[in-house]
């Protein structure tokens, strides 16, 4: 960290020395696992100094935001519209962690059988760690699995600014409708807490930005069809993790200079890693930052990962929303229809998700597909069998992972991903 952001942090409420720790495991594990790698795309030193500015810098930017009369939405999903917020002059920001933290607290609020994400969530909120949600003006959630669903109805006590949004379990008409009520009334919201009215003009330029950043997200993944993989799947994964806290049009120039320079890469036959090394595609839950856990066993385990089929990755990013309306409801109709596609596995039934790794595992190339499932979470741990199912009556060799954020079984892991990469040789 370039400056001493401490009174920022004390002014945000943080627990000064539990934050240090938990920075002070954050950088360690981003050096052993991201600076330890070779063959790095030179672009990548922009996402090393987010890292290592994701709670100082970043924080600053966000808290002159707010001086400067903009609002800060935090999430959790990626059904939040983004276009909305931004077209009310609010910038949004991810919520979800990706480490445990202060667990004894968060078990006397939440079950043990709670998925990893959501107890990670609490014990961000709970240890006093997470400068994102104390600077957040309004905390949005969102009926998905029944693991969030009811734990809002907690978070609701611990802070003052939860909006929850219902979200539809089925891809009908009647859930379409519902998904669109929902986002007029986020709109609704949104225009309260900023007091900015959303006009044509404001909604094309927040569907613009989003796009942009969308479109180079789609750039960058389809560069890591080559053979040899231009890039590490950790470090792809790193861009799509930072895609929920960076200023968007910066993001998109970062990820757009990466792609340049992958491209080089690739005219010139080179990669991260030889040609006919294994290539894995991930699929399953999301990973927030920092749970690297798997990717780094993946890849120091001889394989490349060329694609997450995850929110954090394709699911999330896929599809852009139709700018051509000219009116602020034939806007809103194209972001519907763009997030009624995100095919989160809470919808039943839910054939899209299958067919997209399918289609992500051929396009990419992958020898074979690491299904990740968070331990106590139904929605994906359900799919998981169909989904190994159907990969094998194609012929695509599926594993399939349930774990948490602990490290406890991280040597197990080891030991079941290098047989199933060895199977791929
Ligand atoms: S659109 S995947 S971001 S809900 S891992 S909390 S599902 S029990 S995160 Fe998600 Fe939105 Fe869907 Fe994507 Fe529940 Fe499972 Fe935990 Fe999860």
């Amino acid at each position: 960290m370039s400056e001493d952001y401490r009174s920022m942090w004390a002014e945000l409420g943080l627990d000064l020395d539990a934050h240090d720790a938990l920075l002070g495991v954050l950088g360690k594990a981003y050096e052993d696992i991201f600076l330890a790698q070779k063959k790095r795309p030179e672009g990548m030193a922009y996402f090393d100094f987010v890292m290592s500015e994701v709670h100082g810098l970043r924080i600053k930017e966000l808290l002159d935001e707010k001086a400067a009369g903009r609002k800060i939405i935090g999430t959790y999903c990626v059904f939040v519209p983004e276009e909305i917020a931004l077209a009310a002059n609010a910038t949004m920001v991810g919520l979800c962690a990706g480490a445990d933290f202060a667990i004894d607290a968060v078990e006397q609020l939440l079950p043990r059988n709670t998925c990893s994400l959501i107890k990670s969530t609490f014990g961000f909120k709970l240890g006093k760690v997470c400068p994102y949600l104390e600077a957040s003006d309004m905390i949005v959630g969102e009926n998905t699995c029944d693991g969030k669903k009811k734990a809002y109805e907690v978070l609701d006590g611990l802070v003052s600014n939860l909006y929850v949004m219902d979200i539809p379990q089925m891809k009908s008409a009647a859930g379409r409708d519902l998904m669109k009520t929902e986002y007029y009334k986020f709109k609704a919201a949104m225009e309260a807490l900023t007091g900015v009215g959303i006009d044509t003009a404001r909604l094309k330029a927040g569907i613009a930005a989003v796009n942009a950043k969308r479109k180079a997200m789609h750039r960058l993944a389809a560069l890591r069809q080559a053979n040899p993989a231009p890039i590490s799947g950790l470090d792809a994964l790193l861009a799509n993790q930072v895609y929920f806290y960076d200023n968007p049009a910066r993001f998109t120039d970062s990820v757009n200079k990466i792609c340049d320079e992958l491209e080089q890469r690739i005219a010139q036959k080179s990669g991260v890693a030889a040609a006919g090394v294994p290539r894995i595609l991930i699929s399953g839950c999301p990973m927030a930052v920092p749970n690297w856990k798997l990717p780094a066993i993946v890849e120091s385990s001889g394989a490349v990962i060329v694609g997450e089929e995850s929110c954090v990755g394709e699911r999330g990013t896929r599809n852009l929303v139709d700018d051509s309306g000219d009116t602020v409801d034939a806007l809103m109709e194209a972001i519907v229809d763009r997030y009624f596609q995100v095919d989160c596995a809470i919808f039943t039934p839910n054939p899209d998700r299958l067919n997209h790794i399918e289609s992500m595992a051929r396009d990419y190339r992958a020898d074979g597909v690491i299904h990740y499932g968070l331990q106590f979470c139904q929605p994906y741990l359900m799919e998981s069998i169909p989904v190994e199912k159907a990969l094998e009556e194609k012929d695509i060799p599926c594993l399939r992972i349930e774990t948490d954020y602990s490290m406890e079984d991280a040597g197990q892991l080891k030991t079941r991903v290098e047989a199933f990469i060895e199977q791929l040789r």
